[in-house]
C-alpha cells in the first residue's frame, strides 16, 4: 500500500494540472471525519438515500423481484456502517427471507465493526464478512448456483471518472450471472445551491477532510506541506454534473518530499485537483451501462428526489 500511495503521490504532483487520488483521504482520520460529514445538515446524499431504505424497503424488495422461499446472497461492495442496508436487512429478516447478508471490504476493521453491529440489532440475519477485493469475491461467488444481489450505495462510484465507472461496471457485470442484480446507489444531477454546499460545509469539515490528504503525506513520505498555505475549494458545474474538490496553493511555494528525494513547486492559486463527485441521470448512466449487460430495470428516489437507487439486471 505504500509504495502504491508513495508511486501515486509522485505521479499525482508531477502532472502538468496536479491531482491526488481521492481513495487516499480515507486514513483513520479520514474514516472519523467522512462519519462527520454523513451527519452534517449540508451532506444531504446519505440521508436522502437512508430515506429510500428506511421508508421504501418493500418497494426495493418488490423492484429487485426477490422471492422469499429462494435463497440468495445479498453481497454489498464496501463495508460502511452499515445504517442503510441494516434497514432492508429488517424488512427482510421480517419476512422470513432466506438469504445471507456479505459485506466485502479490504479493512478487515471495518468489517469486525459491522458483523458486530449487524449481529447485536438482528441476531437473525446470517452475516458472512469477507475481507479481500470485490471482484475476486464476486468471481468466487459466481461458481455457485445462488442468485447474487450487489449493493453499491452511496454514490462511491461517483468518484470514479466516467470511463473508469465504465470499466467497473463491465467488469461487475463479467463477474455476475445471468439475472443476478444491482443495486446502485448514485446523486443525481441537481443545482449548485444543493450540491455545492454539500462540499462546502459551514463547519469546515469537508476542508478539514481534504487538508487530511496532505498530512498524510507529511506523516507517509516525510513531507513539509504548510497546511495553512493550502485553502479547500469546491466546483459544481451543473451542465456536467461533475462536482470537483481542489487544494489551492496559496502563495508560491515549494514542498519537500523527503521519501521521494524530490521537491515540487507550486504557484500562487495552483489547484491540486483531489476528488471527482459525478452527479447522475438515466441518460448517464446509460451511458456507463454501455456494452455491459447490466440493463436498468426501475429505480427508487427519496421523498426529495435528491438521490436515486437504480436497480439493474445482468
Ligand atoms: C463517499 C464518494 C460518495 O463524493 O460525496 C464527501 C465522498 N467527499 N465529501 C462524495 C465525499 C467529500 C463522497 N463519496
Amino acid at each position: 500500500m505504500n509504495n502504491n500511495f508513495q508511486r501515486d503521490i509522485d505521479l499525482g504532483l508531477s502532472a502538468q494540472n496536479k491531482t491526488l487520488p481521492s481513495k487516499y483521504f480515507y486514513d483513520e482520520i479520514g474514516d472519523a471525519l467522512f462519519v462527520e460529514i454523513m451527519k452534517m445538515p449540508e451532506y444531504y446524499l446519505t440521508k436522502a438515500e437512508f430515506d429510500i431504505f428506511k421508508n421504501k424497503s418493500q418497494e426495493l424488495i418488490k423492484v429487485l423481484k426477490l422471492n422469499p422461499s429462494t435463497f440468495f446472497e445479498l453481497v454489498e461492495l464496501g463495508a460502511g456502517d452499515g445504517t442503510k442496508t441494516k434497514q432492508l436487512l429488517k424488512a427482510l429478516d421480517d419476512q422470513n427471507y432466506n438469504f445471507e447478508y456479505m459485506p466485502i471490504d479490504i479493512s478487515k476493521n471495518a468489517l469486525k465493526h459491522l458483523k458486530a453491529s449487524v449481529n447485536a440489532e438482528l441476531p437473525t440475519v446470517r452475516i458472512t464478512p469477507k475481507q479481500g477485493d470485490y471482484f475476486n469475491v464476486l468471481a468466487d461467488l459466481k461458481q455457485s448456483e445462488h442468485p447474487i444481489v450487489v449493493l453499491f450505495l452511496g454514490s462511491n462510484i461517483g468518484n470514479l471518472p466516467d470511463e473508469r465507472a465504465k470499466e467497473f461496471i463491465q467488469k461487475l457485470s463479467d463477474n455476475l450471472k445471468v439475472g443476478d442484480r444491482v443495486l446502485l446507489g448514485v446523486d443525481l444531477i441537481k443545482s449548485e445551491s444543493i450540491v455545492l454546499p454539500a462540499y462546502n460545509d459551514a463547519q469546515g469539515i469537508t476542508k478539514r477532510f481534504n487538508l487530511n490528504l496532505l498530512t498524510r503525506i507529511n506523516k507517509e513520505l516525510d513531507a513539509n506541506f504548510d497546511l495553512n498555505s493550502f485553502t479547500h475549494q469546491p466546483e459544481y458545474i451543473e451542465q456536467e454534473g461533475i462536482a470537483r474538490s481542489f487544494l489551492v496553493s496559496t502563495k508560491d511555494q515549494t514542498v519537500a518530499i523527503r521519501s521521494l528525494n524530490k521537491t515540487f513547486t507550486f504557484a500562487k492559486n495552483e489547484k491540486i485537483q483531489t476528488e471527482t463527485s459525478r452527479k447522475y441521470n438515466d441518460y448517464i448512466m446509460k451511458g456507463i451501462l454501455g456494452e455491459s449487460s447490466l440493463k436498468i430495470i426501475d429505480r427508487l428516489t427519496d421523498s426529495q428526489n435528491l438521490f436515486a437507487d437504480y436497480i439493474l439486471e445482468n
